[in-house]
């Protein structure tokens, strides 16, 4: 006898998962998909969606039969144009996505960034001085996590000074336009034209300065590792996913801290916890919820049949949530190894930018903990909507210094 498992529960199959509910607060329906089963259908949207941390681990390092060059948002590029030209690195498969990732992984790896760690050491303690000479009070989003991306970030690229402010709303949109055209995108989509008109004329080679990464691509198409054509849309890949996703990185520390109490005292004691702290943060926020795939080929996952071209939802970060991986996955735990989470993805797209991140956040803590010895929440935070992106807007957090 065969027995035909149903892809879903009808409760779990309703969810909407970019609806602004759901958004808001999305931790319960997670637990909600995990338990409905290893593949639940979304009938809204017509695709399937995993929130299990096996089988989304599984889909993200089986690239074979999980592409991403069909777009890794709602919009399957089989069927639809996307908003703007693909990504040359996140929505395209092998072999076309090997040279760009080989071109722009090595600039970005650890030792590359060593040469400005001392910078952004320095520049971190000055924005974190600025912001402690104000009170014991301030807003750890637009007085901290904002600042500082800002202030490192497109130097390291090397675009010019003027139109800065366009870098937030320009992947603010870009990671919208990742879920359905709701009131998110069409609110936004409006003013988007000459943001992008802005974000196009930082990628040219004329408008990049000499020593950035922006100039390190360009010179890799001049020694023919790429074609020309791809130097620009590398970085607009970096000012796309590098500004934002920051934000929300330095703020899912912050947060951490200020609900753990006796987290800021713990990583005194032993600074060698800041990289596990970093980690355990982003695993706990997941700064990006979610990405989807498309199917290669007829597919079985967990019993149920997914069909060549379906859309396949990941959901990021409820795999980093999920009990039958983690032990008390709510908690902030200084003491369990984050290592296999998914907060950066796995497999070939894995974050080519998180030696960034990771500096960027680490910078700023470090410039804390040499300043507190305890932080905690001030009044409520006020959450920052976005079809992929989880974050705030506000984050009152009030300090102790010694
Ligand atoms: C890819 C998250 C910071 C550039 C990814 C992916 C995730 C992610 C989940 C995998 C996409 C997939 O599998 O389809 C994050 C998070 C960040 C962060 C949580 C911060 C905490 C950055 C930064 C940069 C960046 C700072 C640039 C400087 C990229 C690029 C890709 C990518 C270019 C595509 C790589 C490829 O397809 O080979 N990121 N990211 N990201 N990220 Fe990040
Ligand atoms: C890109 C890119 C990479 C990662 C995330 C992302 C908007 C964009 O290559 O443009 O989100």
């Amino acid at each position: 006898m065969s027995i035909v498992e149903s892809p879903t529960t009808p409760d779990a199959a309703s969810i909407d998962p970019f609806d602004l509910e759901f958004l808001r607060d999305p931790l319960p329906h997670h637990a909600a998909l995990r338990d409905a089963g290893p593949v639940v259908r979304l009938e809204k949207y017509g695709v399937y969606a995993m929130a299990r941390y096996d089988e989304v681990h599984a889909a993200l390092v089986d690239w074979q039969s999980f592409q991403s060059a069909a777009g890794v948002g709602l919009s399957n590029f089989r069927h639809e144009k996307p908003w703007r030209p693909p990504s040359v690195l996140l929505e395209a498969d092998p072999p076309r996505h090997d040279g760009p990732r080989a071109v722009v992984a090595p600039l970005l790896t650890t030792r590359r960034l060593r040469d400005l760690e001392q910078q952004w050491r320095a520049d971190a303690a000055t924005v974190v001085d600025a912001v402690l000479d104000r009170g014991e009070e301030f807003d750890a989003v637009t007085d901290l996590a904002e600042v500082f991306p800002l202030r490192v970030f497109p130097d390291a690229v090397g675009i010019g000074k003027e139109g800065r402010e366009n870098l937030l709303p320009y992947g603010d949109f870009a990671f919208n336009a990742f879920g359905p055209p709701n009131e998110l995108v069409t609110s936004a989509a409006p003013h988007m034209p000459p943001v992008t008109e802005w974000i196009g004329r930082q990628c040219l080679r004329e408008n990049l300065t000499e020593d950035g990464f922006g100039a390190q691509i360009w010179a890799a198409a001049d020694r023919g590792e790429i074609s020309p054509e791809h130097a620009p849309m590398i970085v607009r890949s970096l000012l796309t996913a590098g500004v934002d996703t920051t934000v929300t990185g330095i703020a899912a520390i912050v947060h951490a801290l200020a609900h753990t109490p006796g987290a800021v005292a713990r990583l005194r004691r032993d600074r060698s916890l800041t990289r596990t702290a970093f980690e355990e943060a982003v695993r706990l926020t997941s700064p990006v919820q979610t990405f989807f795939r498309t199917a290669t080929r007829d597919l079985q996952v967990g019993g149920v049949d997914i069909a060549d071209g379906e859309k396949i939802l990941m959901f990021l970060g409820s795999a980093n949530r999920d009990p039958r991986r983690w032990e008390d996955p709510d908690t902030f735990d200084l003491d369990r190894d984050p290592s296999g989470h998914v907060a950066f993805g796995m497999g070939i797209h894995q974050c080519v930018g998180q030696h960034i991140a990771r500096l960027e956040a680490i910078c700023v803590l470090d410039a804390l903990l040499d300043r507190i010895v305890d932080i905690e929440p001030a009044a409520p935070e006020q959450r920052h909507l976005n079809n992929t992106l989880v974050g705030w807007e506000h984050m009152p957090v009030r300090v102790h210094r010694g």
